[in-house]
């Protein structure tokens, strides 16, 4: 992508509204602009993040079989009648009418629509288990929207929901879910720590919250030191044993710690942090089903109410909380597997035509090995370009300049070590497309 091309506003200036990093960055890199309190339009470079990081969502939750489906936002208000939800839900639901004066709402979850729909479908037991998720757009009229993407009235969330048989099978799903957590949170970069968590609104039998550890975090957390040892490596391979463990090892949110009257972890080992929550897993077991009226035949020939869980993950709060736990001074520093682009590449001097020829060919060569580059071909000081580039926190910088090029070379940068490297252009393209 030219630079010259694309639509950046990148700011100079720090709002004054913006009290998070994540928040002030998002708007400073132009990933973002608020257009209502708590509602924002995706610029072109937040928009590649959040698709990146719907992505690795994607494919976690397609690894641990769940499938994918589309419902929509807008949902009728008897359809949450029949669960009982539509009194009880509160301010925070946007209700409107149609032109027929149909009440409807903009779903702030989906409950209700996924049980109908599996109800309508599901006739046996040979039909479960089945895990369906949609990664779809929601609203909740929140009281106090703040952070930017982190508590927004409007934002985009994975969220699934199990079908089972009977309560083993309930918590086979729940742990598989838990496996595809963990799994997703560390391809983002991210140490996410597993709370044991009240059920609140959702209703239910057992619930884990997944936080990143944060100072800017909305929860405060009290947890088992050993839960900050567990490895990337452990996350990535994560299965049965590594759920068991992790479940085993303390960790509540303040308000539950209280109640708490004898802590098992003793005060050394005994760690709070603020955290940011991204994640939240349920198993409610027939709160759904029953009241919906959803059964299916057993194998015994009696019809029964299927097991039920919901899982969420914040896919646009991500984008806010990958950027609180990778930052520094000058900007954000993207983890690779959800950077815009993973290479900027800078023409010191766009008004030199071998600066300009050199930097177009290497742009072409990058394109074409199915690089994503950010080009900036600019007519501006070298000084606003280096900026700009690190505040977008690109993961390589590759800097065409007069003096190098005359001898051959081009410099790389590696944004998160701040790292600077001269090399000759073709060893710089193997680095970079290999
Ligand atoms: N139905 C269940 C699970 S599918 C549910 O709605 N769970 S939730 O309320 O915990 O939301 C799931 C995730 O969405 C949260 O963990 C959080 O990461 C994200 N989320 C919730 N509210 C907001 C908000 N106002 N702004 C941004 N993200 C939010």
């Amino acid at each position: 992508m030219r630079l010259s091309r694309y639509f950046l506003p990148v700011s100079k200036e720090t709002p004054a509204d913006a009290q998070i990093a994540s928040h002030r960055l998002m708007l400073r890199a132009g990933l973002i602009r608020q257009t209502s309190a708590g509602i924002y339009a995706w610029l072109p470079i937040g928009l590649r993040v959040l698709r990146k990081i719907e992505q690795i969502v994607r494919e976690e939750q397609n690894r641990a079989g769940a499938v994918e489906l589309l419902m929509p936002t807008i949902q009728s208000a008897d359809l949450w009648r029949e669960s009982g939800r539509y009194d009880a839900y509160g301010p925070e639901m946007l209700r409107f009418a149609d032109r027929h004066d149909r009440e409807m709402l903009y779903g702030p979850t989906n409950e209700e629509m996924i049980t109908a729909l599996f109800r309508d479908a599901a006739k046996s037991y040979r039909d479960l288990p089945r895990t369906l998720y949609h990664i779809q757009w929601k609203f909740r009229d929140e009281v106090r929207p703040r952070f930017g993407v982190m508590r927004g009235r409007e934002f985009l969330m994975k969220d699934a929901y199990s079908f089972d048989l009977d309560e083993a099978g309930a918590r086979a799903s729940y742990d598989a879910m838990f496996v595809a957590y963990l799994r997703t949170f560390a391809r983002m970069g991210l140490q996410a720590v597993p709370v044991r968590a009240p059920t609140g609104p959702i209703g239910g039998n057992l619930s884990h919250e997944f936080h990143i550890l944060a100072d800017t975090g909305e929860s405060q957390l009290f947890y088992d030191a050993a839960l900050e040892d567990v490895t990337r490596e452990e996350l990535l391979s994560a299965d049965a044993s590594t759920i068991a463990r992790m479940t085993s090892l303390y960790a509540m949110e303040a308000e539950e710690h209280e109640k708490v009257t004898d802590c098992p972890v003793p005060a050394e080992r005994l760690h709070t942090r603020r955290g940011i929550e991204v994640g939240h897993i349920f198993y409610f077991g027939t709160k759904y089903t029953e009241a919906m009226g959803m059964t299916v035949q057993g194998p015994d020939g009696q019809a029964l109410y299927p097991q039920m869980g919901s899982y969420g993950i914040g896919v646009s709060r991500l984008v806010g909380g990958v950027i609180e736990a990778s930052h520094d001074e000058a900007g954000i520093v993207w983890p690779e597997a959800i950077a815009p682009f993973k290479v900027g590449l800078i023409n010191l001097r766009a008004d030199d035509a071998a600066c300009a020829a050199a930097s177009d060919e290497l742009y072409a060569k990058l394109e074409t090995a199915g690089v994503e580059v950010l080009y900036d071909d600019r007519d501006e000081r070298g000084g606003a370009k280096f900026a700009g580039m690190d505040v977008i926190g690109v993961p390589w910088q590759l800097i065409v300049g007069p003096k190098g090029l005359a001898a051959g070379v081009v410099e790389l940068k590696n944004r998160k070590t701040g790292e600077r490297q001269e090399l000759s252009i073709e060893a710089a393209l193997a680095r970079l497309a290999g």
